[in-house]
């Protein structure tokens, strides 16, 4: 008896997977080269969507254990980290695993059939934006059960825990694809489209600090590898987004596509602010405020950075642009903050071929107006990224990358808070992106189907992980042009002072090893299929150096703070305000209640 009502108490109702790119990364030899240099994660994109966090607190709150597992982030922190034993020691009757980015899908896959193999009684779940896109193709998956489809999916979770635990109609289930038994798919509507952001916490950082005492694991916690010496964190201004960027699946069109969502659903300035003031009670780490401020209107953005400077909050925040900004809104900026820095993502120095894309599509004198005053009104950084692999872009115009941030160098007397990056489109098109889904634009795709982009990701170098080539460029044309724009860069960024030696040497040899590495990959690949796995495994050293900052150093883009947690501060949130709600959730699961919190309020039924 004591046993049972111990399972009813603390047995998980749901666990949440988050896997590498590639299963098992650690056996394979695949040059992935610069495709996470300007992301905090490694190249296995170790951070889990931020949307798990929203979807177990929301099932907490409703009575519902549910845990986060980080399985990409273990496997990169030990090579011993065994999944399978890992896995067998944990038991639940749903394992929901995120298809959110489409390079995860080799992953995603190899981890499903692995969950499966341990657990065949448990139910196999996927969700986020690529499985939305992708569901009926995951739903004939032998080892996936179900998929949760759209971009606000915590209520929906919680009716199929619901509908699951009390053997209710899964027709019920809102935004389900699932299958009968006898394997026939089904695919309910895509309903539950939320207008606003304010019903959820998301981040959920109490929900995380939280689960660091109640499942014992700071290791679930961390976003990616190096959070504890560069940590940072988020808040999330909007699901969706009103621009239509061609290369962007997180676009109007995108969310149309894959999420049935007609216009952003917005996060209130006050929501944001007392996001932003949870996170400075327990860490210094720099806020990034995920979409331009101005989403919602420039009104909403003057309300938030209002509000924001009264909450007197010291943590730098980290803004990002979509179009041209006036002055007073960068000094509002500057008078609400300790501390701001800016990025930009203009993607290329040609006008033209901005307006082709949809972002920034004005004249470069008004980019650099923007510039200027962004540096006036003090950003303490001011980072701006362009790319190779978009529509219309020849060689050479990528090549006027270089030119054009030479210009900017003479321009701004070579300020070392502006900085420039570089990083290629890719690995993949972004599934419901118009890049994708409309070959007018140039871009001829590859890989269609779920299936040849899992295959893809096996590589072995990142020019056959490439899902496209365009009218312009050819995918030797995208790689070579990285690597000498990049270089380039890398070298215009020292003789400007703006970077140090070290960081130009390391960015240098990684690029080098990079360049040498990829015709030996090629005449490797040219053996018999028996003899290349030895040859490879031969180059794994080489293949691993180029696979870190040979575009971009990994000190280039982050931010460092003096610490990440305030340890004694999260113990004190965690004993004043977790505990006691965590014995109250107790005591209603031992009663056999659950779905106690209010059902959101505020949400829509689709238009269209
Ligand atoms: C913020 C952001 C990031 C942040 C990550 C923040 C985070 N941890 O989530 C950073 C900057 C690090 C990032 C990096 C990358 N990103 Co990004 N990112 C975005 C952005 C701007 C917003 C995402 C957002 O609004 N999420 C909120 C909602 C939609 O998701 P969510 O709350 O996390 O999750 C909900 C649902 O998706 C779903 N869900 C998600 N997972 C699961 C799992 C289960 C089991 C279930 C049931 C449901 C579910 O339910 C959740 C709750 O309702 C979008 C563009 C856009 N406008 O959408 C691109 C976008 C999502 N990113 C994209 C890409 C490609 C990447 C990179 C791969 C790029 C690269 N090559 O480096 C990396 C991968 C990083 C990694 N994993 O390590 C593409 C994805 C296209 C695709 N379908 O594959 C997008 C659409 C556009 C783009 N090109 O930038 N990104
Ligand atoms: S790339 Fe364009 S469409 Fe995508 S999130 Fe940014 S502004 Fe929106």
């Amino acid at each position: 008896m004591f046993a049972n009502a111990r399972r009813r108490v603390f047995g998980l109702d749901l666990v949440l997977l988050h896997a590498p790119s590639v299963w098992d990364f650690r056996d394979e030899v695949i040059l992935e080269g610069p495709l996470a240099d300007v992301i905090p994660s490694t190249i296995q994109f170790e951070m889990y969507p931020i949307g798990l966090t929203s979807i177990a607190a929301y099932l907490e709150a409703n009575n519902y254990n549910t845990r986060i597992v980080n399985i990409a982030y273990r496997m990169l922190r030990s090579p011993r980290f065994d999944p399978a034993r890992h896995l067998a020691k944990i038991d639940a009757p749903v394992f929901g695993i995120d298809l959110h980015w489409l390079p995860h899908v080799h992953g995603a896959l190899g981890l499903a059939e692995l969950v499966k193999r341990v657990h065949p009684e448990a139910k196999v779940l996927f969700g986020g934006l690529s499985a939305s896109y992708f569901h009926e193709q995951l739903i004939a998956y032998p080892f996936i059960d179900f998929v949760l489809r759209g971009d606000s999916t915590e209520e929906p979770a919680r009716q199929l825990l619901a509908a699951l635990r009390d053997g209710t109609p899964l027709e019920q289930v809102a935004n389900l694809t699932w299958k009968r038994p006898g394997g026939e798919a089904v695919v309910n509507e895509l309903s539950f489209v939320p207008g606003d952001l304010d019903w959820i916490d998301v981040p959920a950082y109490d929900f995380m600090t939280h689960a660091v005492f109640k499942y014992r694991s700071v290791a679930d916690f961390l976003p990616y590898l190096e959070w504890l010496r560069y940590p940072s964190t988020m808040i999330l201004n909007s699901r969706g987004c009103p621009y239509d960027c061609a290369i962007c699946g997180g676009s109007r069109t995108g969310y149309r596509v894959v999420a049935n969502r007609c216009a952003p659903a917005l996060r209130s300035p006050e929501k944001l602010v007392a996001d932003a003031q949870l996170i400075s009670s327990f860490s210094r780490a720099p806020i990034f405020m995920v979409h331009d401020p101005r989403v919602g209107g420039v009104g909403r953005a003057r309300r938030f950075f209002e509000l924001y400077g009264a909450a007197e909050i010291p943590n730098e925040l980290v803004i990002e642009l979509f179009y041209p900004a006036p002055r007073e809104l960068l000094e509002l900026v500057r008078d609400s903050t300790r501390g701001w820095s800016l990025q930009i993502t203009i993607e290329s120095a040609d006008p033209a071929i901005r307006r082709v894309n949809g972002k920034f599509p004005v004249a470069n004198a008004v980019v650099e107006e923007t510039l200027a005053r962004a540096l006036d009104a003090g950003a303490d950084k001011l980072d701006l990224f362009f790319m190779v692999g978009l529509s219309g872009q020849t060689p050479e115009s990528a090549r006027g990358t270089i030119d054009y941030c030479r210009h900017l160098l003479e321009r701004f007397g070579a300020d070392p808070r502006l900085q420039f990056y570089v990083a290629p489109l890719g690995p993949f098109l972004d599934p419901g992106s118009r890049a994708f889904e409309r070959p007018e634009l140039g871009y001829h795709r590859r890989l269609t189907t779920l299936e040849e982009h899992r295959q893809a990701l096996l590589g072995p170098t990142w020019r056959e992980l490439l899902s496209y080539e365009t009218d312009w460029m050819t995918r030797d044309q995208i790689v070579e042009t990285t690597y000498e724009v990049g270089g380039a860069l890398n070298d215009l960024k020292f003789d400007a002072g703006l970077i140090d030696a070290a960081t130009h040497d390391t960015v240098a040899r990684h690029f080098q090893i990079a360049r040498e590495t990829l015709p030996r990959i090629d005449a490797i690949m040219a053996l018999p299929v028996a003899q290349r796995r030895t040859a490879l495994a031969r180059l794994a050293d080489q293949v691993a150096a180029a696979n870190r900052a040979s575009l971009v150093a990994d000190d280039e883009l982050k931010w460092r703070a003096s610490t990440g947690f305030h340890v004694t501060r999260l113990l004190a949130r965690h004993v004043a305000g977790a505990l006691p709600r965590e014995l109250a959730r107790s005591t209603q699961r031992l009663h056999g209640r659950y779905d106690t919190a209010v059902t959101p309020t505020g949400w829509r039924l689709p238009t269209g």
